[in-house]
């Protein structure tokens, strides 16, 4: 900060330890020599907050003073990350407090090891929402995060006999310094009951009976600028059991049942659901979605000025829906302005289109989401009604636009009939936003082309692009101070804030003393990461070993299977004699991933990952050459160590199938390699750092679409290729089981006889790219040449960028810096 504001401890070692010592002994109520490494980790955190409070409280009153037109972030999930080291970057504090501490003879990286993360998200999309709350404050843009404060993040993930276990996570059992709740402005949520009418002077009124409520808790988080003295709020709400909704059952005498009652209320946000895909239409996610969005709401009409003429609302907000989870607020904010607040149908309708903006995540047709009527009625009455009254209005224009054409009347409809009567939230979310983007430039075409046709023929003007972006701050500055450091002696410290200056590093590509530096940061990220991995698995990447990384949620269509194939046919080569160990560069493969804990498809991937590492790892004729690890319960602290460490960045989708990726992003703006389908983001990541420093292979989407409809008969492709038989041979014997042929069996039948996602059919241009990386690598300066430019050429994929994209073309609301 570059000033302490008025009521901040001072900006001085002393002042800091002062202030640390007075938070250990009044809030922790221990002494120095008395206190635990909790104790001291929050109090640490609570100093840093300390500093940050009197900013947070002028940005609070400045935004509802100032009433800019501000965004509204919704988002079912953020997955933050630790925030100590976060905020001590962001505020300026990383120096002072480190010395502060050494003065009490504290480490101060023990103390942010201590911290765990909320993991308020799956993957992707979480984590996107984490970057863009970051990107807003450090731009200074009127906006609020809001959120569910799950109780329980997403699962740690523990490995037994090399099969996936989930363990709660118990984010908050240690305390979290990082809160602040707001009981006196709780919201109450309704759900259930039924709707009457009645007629008012002419007008016919509907009232909503609820059966029963909630109340919605807020918790605030700040969010801090990079250096800016700007402090955003992430506000995320907490279910509690509303009085009322006791008393009912205590004056019916029944004091268990009113305590499970209790129970029951908070439940709403007790869990994370940790599927990413293929939503299962659970009651209880509905439940979650429509609290979280509807608190939302009521929050912001709250700060509106008393006298706040609501036509105005669109000047005011911007919602932007991330993905469907929110979408129920289409209907939520039309209930307000029309039972509520006594608005006509049609103003509340054009208010109402104007102030919503989707943006899509996906183009797996089973992940988009559809509620079934049938649920929706029973928990939301009096929004099934609204839904119907939108749909209808809506096919009227539709039949309006191109007559009776019944077929594309059901297409379109808001409402699907089959298997059984639900609610497309996605079609909602495209009829009510006043823009539909995607996340990546394909994505974004094939959104237009695939998953939403007819509304891009009936809108074309609300469809749009905004490509994903990652916080430099989160993934270069902290995660990598080695290249940070660098990049700073280079061209200043500027970049943190303005990522396109890294494209002032290309002429140091081509200096030697630059590469051997730059080279040396990498082995010095390879050795810290060899510290963590030894710290928290026992665990270590081979010395002089190319890593080899493949991070991300396990789902059959990014083919984690693909990159065990070129694992098991290394391997399989070597051991059969056909090729001289000595011929292997050696590699350590490194794997991430979480499955969602119903998905057995994925779970068996994971178990088959495993099985290989242990064949693989120990297999005295690989001469320690060729090496897999698995560390589990990959999260956004271990993504902090792995992603400065690698060399190659593995982003091996379907073409067609992974709406951007963020990860692949984050490894190229840390000097890692890309060996990558023409998908996603990939595209855009190839056209900046050039073919040259890029390792393309397999289908592009055209011909993926040709070859699904050809009909695609992955046998074939087994029958014809001798290695890619002898992999999938050597899975299927039971080599890798034990001896036990059962095991792997649905693995590779799947494989031979169905393959959705085209596994076999890329395989021989994986194998080939993979030899085009072991030449590559084996000229290392040519390699790091390669990197630096990478590097160099990825500014465009801060989320910063991302962010003003979103203000030029969906949101404009100008930042208030
Ligand atoms: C929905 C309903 C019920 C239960 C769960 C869900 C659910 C939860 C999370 C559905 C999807 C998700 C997450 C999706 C996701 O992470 N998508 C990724 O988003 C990234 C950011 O845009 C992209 O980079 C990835 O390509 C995309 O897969």
């Amino acid at each position: 900060l570059a000033l302490a504001p008025v009521g901040a401890p001072p900006l001085t070692v002393d002042g800091f330890v002062a202030q640390f010592l007075h938070n250990l002994n009044y809030d922790g109520g221990v002494t120095l020599s008395a206190s635990s490494t909790n104790d001291r980790y929050l109090a640490l955190a609570c100093t840093v907050r300390d500093y940050l409070m009197a900013r947070w409280l002028e940005d609070q009153r400045a935004q509802l003073q100032h009433q800019a037109k501000s965004v509204c972030y919704l988002s079912a999930e953020y997955l933050l990350g630790r925030q100590l080291d976060n905020d001590l970057i962001a505020s300026g504090l990383a120096e002072i407090a480190t010395e502060a501490l050494a003065t009490c003879g504290i480490d101060i990286a023990e103390l942010r090891g201590h911290e765990i993360e909320p993991g308020l998200g799956n993957g992707g999309l979480g984590r996107l929402a984490a970057c863009f709350v970051d990107s807003l404050a450090t731009l200074g843009v009127p906006s609020t995060g809001y959120g569910i404060r799950y109780e329980y993040g997403i699962f740690r993930q523990t490995f037994e006999d090399g099969q996936q276990v989930e363990q709660p996570d118990a984010w908050l059992a240690l305390g979290s310094p990082w809160e602040f709740p707001h009981p006196e402005q709780a919201q109450t949520i309704s759900f259930g009951g039924a709707t009457s009418t009645s007629d008012d002077a002419g007008v016919t009124r509907t009232r909503w009976t609820p059966a029963w409520t909630v109340h919605a808790v807020p918790y605030n988080y700040m969010v801090p600028g990079f250096q800016n003295g700007r402090v955003n709020t992430l506000r995320l709400w907490s279910a509690v059991a509303t009085d009322a909704f006791d008393l009912r059952i205590f004056n019916a005498g029944d004091y268990e049942q009113a305590v499970r009652a209790q129970t029951f209320a908070e439940n709403i946000s007790k869990v994370l659901y940790p599927e990413d895909s293929t939503p299962q239409g659970k009651e209880l996610r509905l439940q979650q979605q429509y609290f979280f969005v509807a608190a939302s709401i009521a929050d912001f009409l709250d700060r509106l000025p008393a006298d706040f003429d609501l036509a105005r609302l669109p000047d005011r907000v911007i919602f932007q829906l991330n993905d469907t989870h929110p979408v129920i607020a289409v209907p939520e904010l039309m209930r307000v302005l029309v039972d509520e607040r006594g608005m006509d149908w049609d103003a509340a309708w054009a208010i109402a289109q104007q102030c919503f903006a989707y943006t899509c995540h996906t183009l797996l047709p089973e992940a988009l989401e559809v509620w079934p009527v049938e649920l929706l009625g029973r928990l939301l009455p009096r929004h099934l009604e609204i839904v119907y009254r939108i749909n209808e209005e809506f096919l009227a224009a539709v039949r309006a636009r191109y007559g009776d054409d019944e077929m594309r009347i059901r297409d379109m409809s808001i409402i699907a009939e089959f298997p059984e009567r639900s609610v497309r939230m996605a079609y909602l979310a495209a009829v009510a936003g006043s823009r539909v983007n995607g996340v990546a430039e394909l994505h974004s075409q094939l959104l237009r082309e695939r998953v939403l046709p007819a509304f891009a023929e009936f809108f074309p003007q609300k469809f749009t692009n905004v490509t994903n972006g990652v916080t430099p701050r989160r993934f270069l500055r902290l995660a990598n101070p080695g290249l940070s450091a660098l990049l700073t002696e280079a061209l200043g410290d500027g970049w943190v804030t303005d990522l396109d200056r890294l494209r002032g590093l290309e002429p140091f590509a081509e200096d030697p003393s630059f590469r051997a530096a730059f080279a040396e940061v990498k082995a010095a990220n390879k050795r810290r990461l060899n510290d963590v991995l030894q710290a928290r698995d026992g665990m270590a990447v081979g010395d002089g070993h190319l890593v080899d990384v493949m991070v991300k949620r396990l789902h059959e269509y990014k083919r984690q299977l693909l990159k065990v194939l070129h694992v098991v046919s290394s391997y399989e080569s070597v051991v059969s004699g056909r090729i001289p160990v000595s011929a292997l560069q050696p590699r350590t493969v490194l794997f991430g991933a979480k499955a969602a804990p119903g998905y057995t498809m994925a779970k068996r991937i994971i178990h088959l990952i495993n099985a290989v590492g242990s064949v693989v790892n120990t297999d005295p004729r690989l001469d320690g050459r060729l090496q897999v690890l698995f560390p589990p319960n990959y999260n956004v602290t271990l993504a902090e160590s792995v992603i400065p460490a690698a060399d190659l960045s593995e982003q091996i989708s379907l073409a067609g199938k992974e709406a951007s990726g963020t990860g692949n992003m984050k490894f190229a703006l840390n000097g890692a390699l890309t060996i990558g389908t023409d998908d996603g983001a990939n595209v855009e990541i190839r056209e900046l750092v050039g073919d040259d420093n890029f390792f393309l292979f397999g289908m592009a989407e055209p011909e993926v679409d040709r070859l699904d409809r050809a009909g695609y008969r992955p046998s074939e492709v087994y029958q014809a290729d001798a290695e890619l038989r002898r992999a999938i041979d050597l899975i299927a014997s039971g080599a890798l089981s034990g001896g036990d042929r059962s095991v792997f069996e649905p693995i590779v039948s799947n494989l031979l006889y169905e393959d959705r996602f085209m596994v076999l059919a890329d395989f021989s241009a994986y194998v080939a790219a993979q030899a085009r990386v072991d030449a590559a690598y084996a000229d290392q300066d040519a390699w790091t040449r390669s990197a630096i430019l990478n590097v160099a050429r990825c500014g465009f994929f801060s989320s910063d960028r991302s962010i003003r994209d979103y203000i030029d073309r969906i949101w404009h609301t100008p930042p208030t810096l």
